[in-house]
């Protein structure tokens, strides 16, 4: 029994949502959990994830497992195959290193929380907070650019087979079209992005195709 706790729009989700079904997954219940109303900071929802996040995911009795590199990670560790991790330890630090700059580095900067306290608390206006978004892209994208110029960068980030770096990769393409980012000059990212979406895994997971996503 797998329980998800999601929202069509969260890029989190987005990730752990590719890994379940590059893993031949589907969870038996969805939770919505409604972002753009606040549904993340009701008592419910705080009770499964304290950190009032998406996504949460719970994988037989539980506890919830929760932030979505760690899920993948358990996913991949309690069903090994496909491999979303090399074998070799340096390549699993560049998976894990090129993942979290999407993970860790950019995308906490962009999400509801971040957003909603530049407007309330600083009175940061919306093209001036949209200013702030395209910035923390950009330089994350200007980064994985430059890594995806090694030549470990294959078909995808690291070699020819899927990664949780694609999976991350992924995530912030769909993040810049949200925040109206031209991903174009950064050419590896871009055609790597273009790669998974032509993965059906990638493909059915994402954003847009959820319920409740407005068709464009
Ligand atoms: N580092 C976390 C990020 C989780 C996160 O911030 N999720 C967003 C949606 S993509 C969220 O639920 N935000 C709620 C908020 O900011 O209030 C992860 O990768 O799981």
């Amino acid at each position: 029994m797998i329980r998800l706790f999601s929202f069509w729009r969260s890029l989190a989700t987005y990730r752990v949502r590719i890994a379940l079904n590059l893993k031949g997954l589907t969870p038996d219940e969805e939770i919505d959990v409604n972002l753009m109303k606040g549904a993340q900071r009701e008592a419910a929802y705080r009770a499964v994830n304290p950190m009032m996040a998406l996504p949460a995911l719970v994988d037989g009795d539980g506890p919830a497992l929760f932030e979505s590199l760690a899920i993948i990670e358990y996913l991949d560790e309690t069903r090994p195959d496909p491999p979303l991790l090399p074998k070799d330890a340096r390549g699993r630090a560049r998976v894990r290193g090129l993942s979290q700059i999407v993970a860790c580095d950019s995308h906490p900067l962009i999400v509801p929380r971040v957003r909603e306290y530049l407007e309330h608390e600083f009175k940061i206006d919306e093209p001036a907070r949209m200013a702030w978004c395209r910035h923390w892209h950009t330089q994350a994208l200007a980064a994985l650019e430059t890594h995806l110029g090694a030549a470990e960068t294959g078909r995808f980030c690291h070699g020819d087979q899927v990664t949780m770096a694609d999976i991350c990769l992924a995530s912030q393409a769909a993040g810049a079209a949200f925040f109206g980012v031209d991903t174009a000059p950064f050419r590896n990212f871009s055609r790597i992005a273009q790669t998974c979406l032509g993965v059906d895994a990638f493909a059915r997971a994402h954003p847009l195709k959820q319920p409740g996503a407005p068709a464009s």
